[in-house]
C-alpha cells in the first residue's frame, strides 16, 4: 500500500512526518509526504515554526498525483487557513480513505493549528475526510462542547457528524480505573475498543495511533477491526518508548520480527510480475511461525488473504496469527515431522508449474484427496491434516512441495513449504 501523510516536519521524529514513515514502513507500507510546516523542537521544548506556503504544499501534492497510485491519506498539523483551503481544493475529490488526526497543541506545548484556523478546519477539512481522531482537549475545542460524562461524549460526536464527518474517533478517554477507552462513532452505531491504562507522558503516540490507523483502512479493514489494530499497535509503541534524549520518551514501534519478515516477503510477492497467475480460486495464505506451531493460533498469516483482482494481487487484512486456517493447519502439522519448516505459501495447481519446480530439483510430494475417510472428511478442518499426513507418511528428506489434484468440489492445490518466508519465495520464484 502507498500511503500519504500530510503533516508538520519533527526534527526529533518523535512525531509528525518523521513518525508516520517510520509507522508505514514498519507495516509494509510505502509512505509519501507533503510538508505543511517545519518546526523546531526537541523531546523537552518546542521551538519555532515555519509553515510551507500554501503553494509549495499545492505543488508537492502535484508531484505526488500525477505520478504514483496513493491508497489513503492521513492529514495531522495543517497550522493554517491558507494551507487549509488548498488541502479542500486538491483533495475534496479525490476517492480514497481520508484521516485526520485535528492536531491544535503538542505535548511540550507548542502550537500546531493556529487560533484563527479552527473554523476553517471545521469547515474545508472535516467535510472531505472519512474518519477524525481527536482526543478529549481537541474534541472540546473544535466542537465546544464540555466533555464530562458519555452523553457530552455522543452529542460531541453529533456534532462532529453536522460539520459533515460521519466517522468519529474520541482517543484517550478514562471512564475506568486503569482503562483507557477509544469512543468510536460509526455513521449510526457506536462501541469503545479498551486497553490498559500505561501511566507515561510520551511524544508521538497519537501520530502512530492515527498512521496504523491509515494504514488498516487502506487495506480495507472495517472500522472497527481497523481502530482494534491502531490501539494495539500504538500501545505496544508506548510500551516500547524510549528516552534518547532529555526530556520525555518518544514511542517508538515494537514490531515482531516474525511479521517484519514475512511483510516483507508478502511485498516481494505481490510485487512480482505474473504473481497474480498463481492465485487459486480460495485465494492464498503465505503463513510464518517460530520452530514447532503447536496450534493455528501460533501461526501468522494473512487474516483476509492474498487475493486476486484483476492482474494484481492485493493484501485483503492484516497479519495476525490465526490469520490463517488451512495453510497455518498444513504448516502445524508438517512441523510435527520436519521442525525445520516453519514458513509455507498455497498455490493456484497447475502441472507447467509443477514441471518447472520439479526440473529445479525442488522435492515434491502429493496425496490423493478422492481417498480420504469419511471420518476426517465429516470433521471440520481435518482434510489439509489428513492430506499433508499422508502426503509425508513415506518422506525421509523435508519436502519442498505437496500437491493434490483436488476432489469433487475441492479445488486442487500446490503448497511450498521452507525454513522462512524468504526461503519459501526462493522456491515460488522458481516457477516463472
Ligand atoms: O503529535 C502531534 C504532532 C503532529 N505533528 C507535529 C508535531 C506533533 C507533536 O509534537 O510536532 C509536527
Amino acid at each position: 500500500m502507498n500511503i500519504l501523510t500530510i503533516g508538520g516536519s519533527d526534527p526529533s521524529s518523535g512525531a509528525g512526518i518523521q513518525s508516520d514513515i517510520k509507522t508505514f514502513s514498519d507495516l509494509g507500507c510505502h509512505g509519501f509526504t507533503v510538508i505543511t510546516a517545519i518546526t523546531s523542537q526537541n523531546s523537552s521544548k518546542y521551538k519555532k515554526t515555519e509553515p510551507v506556503s500554501a503553494k509549495m504544499v499545492s505543488s508537492q501534492i502535484d508531484a505526488i498525483f500525477s505520478d504514483f497510485k496513493v491508497d489513503a491519506i492521513k492529514i495531522g498539523m495543517v497550522f493554517n487557513s491558507e494551507i487549509i483551503k488548498i488541502l479542500n481544493k486538491k483533495l475534496k475529490d479525490f476517492d480514497v480513505p481520508k484521516i485526520l488526526d485535528p492536531v491544535i497543541k503538542s505535548t511540550t506545548g507548542g502550537v500546531l493549528l493556529e487560533k484563527n484556523a479552527l473554523n476553517d478546519l471545521k469547515k474545508f477539512l472535516l467535510p472531505i475526510c472519512d474518519v477524525i481522531t481527536p482526543n478529549k482537549n481537541e474534541a472540546e475545542i473544535l466542537t465546544k462542547i464540555k466533555i464530562n460524562s458519555k452523553k457530552d461524549l455522543l452529542e460531541c460526536s453529533k456534532e462532529f457528524q453536522k460539520l459533515g464527518i460521519s466517522n468519529v474517533i474520541i482517543t484517550g478517554m478514562e471512564f475506568e480505573k486503569e482503562k483507557i477507552s477509544d469512543i468510536v462513532f460509526e455513521d449510526s452505531k457506536s462501541y469503545q475498543v479498551k486497553s490498559k491504562k500505561i501511566n507515561s507522558i510520551n511524544h508521538g503516540s497519537g501520530c502512530t495511533y492515527s498512521s496504523a490507523l491509515t494504514v488498516a483502512l487502506s487495506k480495507g479493514n472495517n472500522l472497527k477491526n481497523s481502530v482494534k489494530f491502531a490501539k494495539r499497535y500504538s500501545l505496544n509503541s508506548i510500551k516500547n518508548a524510549t528516552k534518547i534524549g532529555k526530556g520525555i520518551t518518544l514511542t517508538k514501534s515494537k514490531e515482531d520480527p516474525l511479521k517484519k519478515k514475512l511483510q516483507n516477503e508478502i511485498t516481494n510477492f505481490i510485487s512480482m510480475k505474473d504473481s497474480y497467475k498463481l492465485i487459486p480460486e480460495c485465494q492464498t495464505n503465505f503463513v510464518f511461525s517460530e520452530r514447532k506451531p503447536k496450534k493455528t493460533k501460533d501461526v501468522l498469516g494473512v487474516q483476509g488473504r492474498l487475493v486476486k483482482a484483476g492482474n494484481a494481487v492485493l493484501i485483503a487484512g492484516n497479519l495476525e496469527y490465526n490469520g490463517s486456517k488451512h495453510v497455518a493447519t498444513a504448516l502445524v502439522t508438517i512441523s510435527k515431522k520436519f521442525p525445520d519448516i516453519c514458513s509455507a505459501i498455497n498455490l493456484k495447481f497447475d502441472q507447467d508449474s509443477l514441471r518447472k519446480l520439479t526440473k529445479k530439483g525442488l522435492k515434491i510430494v502429493s496425496y490423493d484427496r478422492k481417498k480420504e475417510p469419511t471420518k476426517s472428511k465429516k470433521k471440520d478442518g481435518s482434510s489439509i491434516s489428513w492430506g499433508v499426513e499422508n502426503a509425508i507418511k513415506k518422506s525421509k528428506i523435508m519436502p519442498d512441495v505437496i500437491y493434490h489434484k483436488g476432489d469433487f468440489g475441492k479445488e486442487p492445490m500446490i503448497l511450498i513449504f521452507g525454513a522462512d518466508p524468504s526461503d519459501v519465495m526462493k522456491k515460488v520464484r522458481k516457477i516463472f
